[in-house]
């Protein structure tokens, strides 16, 4: 059975959940390495209003029996503390009170087209689902296939390379523990000299009513190759990946390895050549692929780049229409954040484990942990590789 993602709630409702299905029996989980990813996802500077509001945690309740899953589906909840302020508005029941439509939809959010797609007059009945805070339960989620991910040695990390104008230095070849600090970052960028200055472009843009973008890029640790197919497009695990960051709110381009950026180089430096000693196995000397080559992981590291764009509520609002008058208006002017860069990297470090994980699950069969193991090292034994790279 594939592994399977769903995630319910609006932005200010009761609550957000996430199921996810297809899990094997008998992983290990804990409360903690959930409800840290969800801190995780809750921080960076240019966060707004609501982060103060919301202390993220994420309640169990069911497919986990005394801290093992059980292999049934595992169905987070995570509730929306700011919903007591919203009770009229967004209660799911009929309510006594009158309650205004909105009627102002913002630029380059899903205001406009949800509206007509979905036959409402007020856009909140769209901008509710739409909203980014949807991605508290994807991340809830992720930890369960970061923790799958954990079982067959892979583990996966983030850290923000531009925000806005300011673009951190080349890091080149990144290992798992250069990225022990990156939550100490304000920005969550490897760079100390970056992170100041991208703070302070947060502060100059946020002064003047501006929201801001930026890139940022996930990697992956210990994969074992083979993970997704050269034979059928829906199998390529770059394709599976580039949908799954793609649909995180805000995001506007997903590149695998070094992405736009081969198009402009000669094919003889574009390549990752291939070595073998007997010592190392198999080994490559430069990683341009990012760790996939014919849609299959190839056993070096995986990176996964994506750039937002800037969040589309702003405090000086764009020029919009009024959906009941058709008149000029300006847009909805609503609580938002500046930036959301550095959580961004953390809901697509959630959304690149369940691709991963459900590649695994894909490849080694899922009923058990204890039988994915065995075979992924029967695969590597078989192959002539090393799982302790
Ligand atoms: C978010 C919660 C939202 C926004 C943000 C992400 O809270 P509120 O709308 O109550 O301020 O901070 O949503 C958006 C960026 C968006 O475009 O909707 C969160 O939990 O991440």
């Amino acid at each position: 059975m594939p592994l399977r993602l769903i995630t319910a709630g609006e932005s200010h409702g009761p609550g957000l959940t996430c199921i996810v299905e297809g899990v094997p029996a008998g992983l290990e989980l804990h409360q903690e390495q959930i409800d840290r990813d969800l801190a995780r996802r809750q921080l960076g500077h240019g966060r707004g209003g609501r982060m103060k509001i919301e202390t993220d945690k994420a309640d169990v309740t069911a497919g986990v029996r005394h801290g093992y899953t059980l292999g049934g589906p595992i169905c987070l909840d995570v509730v929306n503390a700011d919903f007591k302020n919203w009770f009229d508005r967004m209660n799911p029941w009929p309510v006594e009170a009158e309650i205004d439509e909105v009627h102002l939809p913002r630029p380059g959010h899903a205001d406009l087209p949800g509206a007509w797609k979905y036959d409402f007059t007020d856009v909140r009945n769209v901008l509710e689902r739409a909203s980014a805070r949807e991605t508290a339960a994807r991340v809830a989620g992720g930890a369960v296939a970061k923790a799958l991910l954990a079982a067959v040695g892979v583990e996966v990390r983030s850290h923000v390379i531009q925000i806005g104008s300011v673009v951190s230095p080349d890091t080149g070849d990144l290992t798992i523990s250069d990225f022990d600090g990156v939550d100490e970052s304000p920005v969550r960028c490897l760079s100390a000299d970056s992170s100041a200055a991208m703070v302070q472009e947060i502060n100059v843009l946020r002064k003047r009513n501006e929201s801001i973008g930026g890139t940022f890029e996930v990697r992956a640790f210990g994969l074992v190759p083979g993970l997704g197919t050269h034979v059928s497009w829906e199998g390529r695990l770059d394709g599976q990946l580039a949908q799954a960051v793609m649909s995180i709110q805000a995001i506007k381009g997903v590149g695998i390895g070094n992405g736009f950026d081969l198009a402009g180089v000669p094919g003889s430096e574009a390549h990752d050549e291939i070595f073998h000693t007997a010592e190392r196995g198999w080994y490559r000397d430069t990683n341009r692929a990012g760790g996939v080559e014919g849609g299959m992981s190839n056993g070096e590291s995986l990176v996964v780049r994506a750039a937002m764009k800037p969040l589309p509520t702003l405090t000086k609002p764009l020029r919009s229409v009024d959906i009941s008058t058709l008149e000029p208006a300006e847009a909805l002017r609503e609580r938002t954040d500046s930036c959301t860069v550095p959580a961004a990297g953390v809901v697509a470090e959630a959304m690149v484990a369940f691709v991963l994980a459900n590649s695994y699950i894909e490849k080694f069969g899922g009923d058990s942990i204890g039988d994915m193991r065995a075979a992924v090292e029967a695969y590597s034994e078989r192959i002539g590789w090393k799982l302790d790279r």
